[in-house]
């Protein structure tokens, strides 16, 4: 890397110390990458696979298994989930300030990818299609 005949040792040694202030800084800015989560959809139930979550921006990474269509919903479940008076789907129109993000209905074998930005508390993570959320398609999520 260096050649000792010209360029004098101190110079090389700068050179080496910052190769290490710059490794050091990219090491910090993959530090602050977004939270990474993965989801995968199935009749009738959510996965969900995540590290610790702090608030800020997470990325779910959502896979429809199928067989049917399913939803995404991102909601915040602090005081519970209130239902519809069919006692089968959530009532949404009651939720939509506590609704941060969704996909639409997306058909088996897609991924889409949703980006948000999240505050500390807790969360629902559902699929509110007729039904789907009292066949098991809901999952908490704790951000910190
Ligand atoms: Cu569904």
């Amino acid at each position: 890397m260096c050649d000792v005949r010209r360029p004098p040792l101190a110079v090389c040694a700068v050179l080496v110390g910052l190769a290490f202030v710059v490794a050091a800084l990219a090491s910090r800015a993959a530090d602050a990458s977004p939270s990474t989560v993965r989801v995968v959809e199935r009749d009738f139930h959510i996965t969900v696979v995540h590290g610790r979550l702090t608030a800020g921006t997470v990325v779910f990474r959502v896979t429809n298994r199928g067989p049917d269509e399913h939803e995404f919903i991102v909601v915040r479940a602090d005081h519970g989930l209130p239902m519809r008076p069919d006692g089968i789907t959530l009532d949404e129109e009651a939720l939509e300030k506590s609704i941060v993000g969704a996909i639409e209905p997306a058909p088996a074998g897609e991924t889409n990818v949703l980006r948000l930005s999240l505050k500390p508390g807790r969360y629902a993570l559902v699929c509110n299609m007729f039904g789907h959320y009292m066949g098991g398609m809901h999952a908490p999520l704790l951000v910190r």
